[in-house]
């Protein structure tokens, strides 16, 4: 029979990776913070790309970004393909949002983070840069709850159900957009509140696996499928569901979709679809939001929020980090 230290040596992403990327995400956020409330949503990403890029360079992987910044022509650095990690140990796929919510950040407004993904070679959802529709909810409940076929109020209704409450006390997370004018609108109707984000809908979907501390019941709408992926990613670790579709609306888009291996245009993906092996998921507070505070800078002290989820155990932890800013240590 084999020990439960041998059942845990098979799996591909061992534990000290985990925490690796930890400081992958804690320098991306602390870079992208110095620029926060500058207004400038491009060189805020550039500073987390940059330093995303670096501290992956360090990680002792064969690791293949394939949610990144873009396909290769129009990102230099993390583009889709990029051979990221020393080239030595296992063969990962990475997904990366160094700066999830640029204008948050630009702004200083709540809610911005840095996030990233880790995953078994092959295992990730391999999506092209367009939108998504997505479903999702927290834990415990039936599978396939809710569907993205159903009307808005239908999920509603059977979310209410399932919890055992009437829907008034049901509250939906949107993104708020023009596009969603009509959702918001049959959500409401149902007697459901809606609560609207202006971006950062990755933390917006990682709000559902937990309605009690965070009001939120479920998340529907349409948001970047890159950012679908990494939610898809969080809650593969912690549980919930998701239902995800992309939006290929065009013939220019369902062709870059079929290079990425993507037969049927329009097919609906549930969380084991997009990820369908072992993985780690961070994400570090860049400004302060519900999910995560922001980078404090005290003086020669940087302090730091991570949250590191492990779909293997589905271990989920919060890392506080001082930084000092000592010579010898200097955060680049
Ligand atoms: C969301 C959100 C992002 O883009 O995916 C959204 O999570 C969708 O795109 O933070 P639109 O802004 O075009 O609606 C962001 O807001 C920005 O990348």
């Amino acid at each position: 029979m084999s020990s439960p230290y041998n059942e845990e040596a098979k799996h591909v992403l061992d534990r000290i990776l985990s925490i690796e990327i930890v400081r992958v995400t804690e320098r991306a956020a602390v870079a992208a913070a110095r620029l926060r409330g500058l207004g400038s949503e491009k060189e805020a990403d550039q500073a987390a790309v940059d330093a995303m890029r670096r501290e992956l360079g360090k990680l002792t992987i064969d690791g293949t970004v394939v949610i990144g910044e873009g396909e290769r022509d129009e990102a230099p650095m993390l583009f889709i393909g990029e051979n990221v990690g020393t080239g030595r140990g296992s063969k990962v796929d990475i997904a990366v949002d160094p700066l999830e919510g640029t204008t948050l950040c630009a702004k200083n407004m709540p809610g911005a983070i840095a996030t990233m993904a880790m995953a078994e070679s092959g295992t990730l959802l391999n999506a092209p840069d367009v939108y998504m529709e997505k479903i999702a909810i927290g834990p415990g409940y039936p599978k396939e709850l809710v569907d993205l076929d159903v009307p808005p109020a239908e999920n509603i209704a059977r979310l209410a159900k399932a919890k055992g409450v009437r829907p008034e006390n049901i509250t939906a997370l949107v993104l708020d957009r023009p596009r969603h004018a009509d959702l918001i609108a049959a959500v409401r109707k149902t007697g459901a509140a809606v609560a609207l984000i202006t971006d950062g809908d990755v933390a917006g979907v990682i709000h559902t696996s937990d309605p009690d501390s965070t009001g939120i019941d479920i998340y529907m709408g349409i948001g970047g499928a890159p950012e679908g992926v990494l939610a898809a990613a969080a809650l593969a670790c912690v549980g919930g569901q998701m239902q995800c579709r992309l939006v290929l609306d065009t013939e220019e888009k369902r062709q870059r979709a079929a290079k990425m291996g993507i037969k049927d245009p329009r097919k609906k993906y549930s969380i084991p679809e997009m990820v369908k092996g072992d993985c780690v998921f961070a994400a570090t507070g860049v400004t302060d939001g519900n999910l995560l505070r922001g980078v404090k800078f005290r003086g020669n002290i940087i302090e730091t929020e991570t949250i590191v989820m492990r779909s293997v155990t589905g271990t989920v932890r919060r890392i506080n980090a001082q930084h000092r800013q000592l010579e010898k240590f200097r955060l680049k």
